[in-house]
């Protein structure tokens, strides 16, 4: 009955490579459940409106940099995991060396994925210095990107790795929507008008101009869902949390949350 015998090796294949499957995705998550009965310990079991409260209190409890502080943390959070000369480029994605930062064209400066217009923090100490949604970006990129709202279409930015945008919104690549999300959630979360800074807070808009808001909502959740937490943001929040702010972002640690709070 050889027909049978090859059948069953080959099930059995399949049961081994799932066996292989699960425990892997379970060490993957690991490293941030570690903060759970720690940093996190406040946050446990609770839901909505309290959940995003007691992040806020949690999340609160950091070191601040200054705005020229800000340009060594990048050259560490976002080091090119294949080159420790280069950071990556948010939008764009492609690494350019550390040593190139500046205004001029060619260079990569600090993009505000909260554009500091959206609230006027502008770059005092406070959200606008905020590690966890500052990204190195090529300076013409960054312009174009500008302080519009995100939502989904328009046209392909030049040098933009795949980024469209229109008049008046920006659509980042698919690699990075995630983050995008995430890093706007935590701003949303961290900022609640306590600190002498504005009340940040996501809406469904594209027209925000300089009001404290970014949109649109929908379509950030469903990018969170859509790009889960990769090793490089990981290990940026985990930079951050060691190195520099001593706080962490809980999105990424916890992406369920997103459609807790909202
Ligand atoms: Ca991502
Ligand atoms: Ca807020």
């Amino acid at each position: 009955m050889p027909g049978i015998h090859i059948r069953t090796v080959a099930l059995t294949t399949a049961a081994v490579l799932a066996a292989f499957a699960l425990p892997a995705a379970t060490a993957t998550a690991s490293p941030t459940a570690a903060y759970d009965d720690t940093y996190y310990q406040d946050a446990e079991g609770k839901t909505g409106t309290e959940l995003k409260s007691a992040l806020h209190t949690i999340i609160s409890d950091q070191t601040k940099l200054s705005y020229d502080a800000v340009w060594d943390a990048l050259k560490a959070t976002d080091q090119d995991p294949a080159n420790s000369s280069n950071v990556i480029l948010l939008y764009s994605g492609t690494s350019r060396a550390k040593s190139a930062n500046g205004g001029d064209s060619g260079d990569w400066n600090r993009e505000h994925v909260w554009a500091k217009s959206h609230g006027d923090f502008g770059t005092a100490t406070g959200p606008g210095t905020d590690l966890h949604h500052l990204r190195p970006e090529d300076v013409t990129v960054n312009s174009v990107r500008g302080n519009k709202d995100f939502d989904a279409g328009g046209s392909a930015v030049a040098n933009g790795g795949g980024s469209l945008t229109d008049s008046d919104s920006f659509e980042p690549r698919d690699a990075v929507k995630g983050d995008v999300a995430r890093m706007i959630l935590y701003m949303a979360v961290r900022y609640e008008g306590d600190d002498s800074f504005a009340d940040l807070e996501p809406n469904d808009s594209v027209d925000n101009g300089s009001a404290p808001n970014i949109g649109k909502l929908s379509v950030l959740k469903k990018w969170s869902d859509e790009d889960p937490p990769d090793a490089f943001e990981q290990h940026r929040n985990e930079v951050i949390y060691d190195t520099y702010q001593h706080n962490r972002n809980p999105f990424i640690d916890h992406p369920e949350w997103v459609g807790s709070i909202w």
